[in-house]
């Protein structure tokens, strides 16, 4: 019998938006989700943004997001935004009736993640906010072994999320640098992950301290409003002000547990391209699991005879976790797109199963709680409770 069709629309044409759109394309070819995606539409901001729609999949382009968003053959809208777009988009798809996937951060502030967050819960929609790190298939086995107690009483949480993508001074200023735009810097766009990963991993934070430096506080005018990395240039002598973060340091402490959490998001690591590192130490063991490296894990078992202890590869394809089947042989490696692809066959399973087995709007705002703590930790010099 022909699986039930589900009409999907998304808003934003750049990085997100090409990761996405594979994710929709390839979703009903390698995973047996119970309903099947159709690539509607591409909503974008400039007509030569939606040149790649038909490429990507995509049926149809609109540079009218609201129009696309109430028509009533939708029944998905992907908002892949610059963040400040995010809650106007989702609290009209809500209004409309149409289940909402969402990049992260949710929002520029906690109060409009709120705002979103009730906005679907009243649409009676669902709702997935694009935590992709989650679906990394070392994270999900590190997920399973610190769930059944195989690391015991954790003890640290530790995650350095590094990159260095504007660290030359002529890299010109993008959204991702005006806090109209983008809410704050590295805190919440890479920090945001590695806060989420210590919710799924390990526990919520329930207060922070913490400290953000801007090394560059003024950048010249890019020459077009581009995306993020792929910015060059800004031949113009027109200069503004960098008003967000570019390096966020901070710790926690964890909800009921004796666990302590540190936290680095950076984007001046020099040779860190996308260097999301996050190690777990507990009473019976440790793990430490790195994108760059991200088909493997190490881990350490206190339980190993003293001639086999010390940090072990694990070689996270080979273990059953819900994602491997889908792919290929043991060993033969995935990438960073392919966690898109799990996000969003979760969100498909989601549409028909009671079991959420993703991060909802819910999820987010505990994330955004977190945000909105450090910036207010590091103004004060002092402690905040989440
Ligand atoms: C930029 O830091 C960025 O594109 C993030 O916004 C993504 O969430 C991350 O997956 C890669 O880096």
């Amino acid at each position: 019998m022909a699986k039930k069709t589900v009409n999907v629309a998304i808003i934003g044409a750049n990085f997100m938006g090409k990761a996405h759109s594979n994710a929709w394309r390839k979703v009903d070819m390698f995973f047996d989700a119970p309903v099947k995606p159709v690539m509607k539409v591409m909503c974008g901001k400039f007509k030569e943004e939606l040149e790649v729609a038909q490429r990507y999949g995509w049926q149809e382009t609109s540079l009218d997001w609201r129009e696309v968003v109430n028509r009533p053959d939708i029944d998905i809208v992907d908002i892949c935004t610059p963040n400040f777009l995010h809650p106007e988009i989702a609290i009209e798809a809500a209004k409309a009736g149409k289940h909402i996937v969402c990049e992260k951060p949710l929002a520029n502030t906690l109060k409009e993640a709120k705002a979103m967050l009730t906005a679907a819960e009243k649409g009676g929609v669902k709702h997935m906010c694009g935590f992709s790190y989650r679906f990394a298939p070392a994270v999900q086995t590190m997920k399973q072994m610190i769930s059944k107690g195989e690391l015991g009483d954790i003890f640290h949480f530790r995650a350095a999320y590094q990159q260095d993508w504007i660290v030359d001074p002529d890299f010109p200023m993008v959204w991702r640098l005006k806090k109209k735009h983008t809410g704050s810097g590295a805190l919440g766009d890479i920090g945001a992950h590695i806060t989420d990963l210590c919710h799924f991993l390990v526990g919520d934070v329930c207060e922070v301290a913490g400290t953000l430096e801007t090394f560059i506080k003024k950048r010249v005018v890019a020459d077009s409003d581009v995306g993020a990395w792929d910015a060059r240039g800004g031949k113009g002598k027109k200069f503004d002000t960098v008003d967000v973060d570019d390096a966020a340091i901070f710790m926690g402490r964890i909800k009921n547990a004796n666990t302590l959490a540190s936290f680095e998001a950076t984007r001046f690591a020099p040779g860190r391209r996308n260097y999301n590192c996050i190690e777990v130490y507990g009473s019976k063991g440790s793990v430490i699991w790195n994108q760059e490296d991200m088909n493997q894990f190490e881990y350490f078992n206190r339980s190993d005879p003293p001639t086999a202890q010390g940090f072990r590869k694990v070689l996270a394809c080979d273990i059953g976790h819900p994602y491997v089947h889908a792919w290929w042989p043991p060993g033969h490696i995935i990438g960073y797109e392919h966690l898109f692809v799990h996000e969003i066959y979760e969100f498909l399973c989601g549409l028909k199963c009671k079991k959420i087995n993703y991060p909802t709007f819910a999820d987010a705002v505990k994330c955004q709680s977190v945000l909105e703590a450090v910036e207010k930790a590091a103004a004060t010099k002092r402690w905040q409770k989440v």
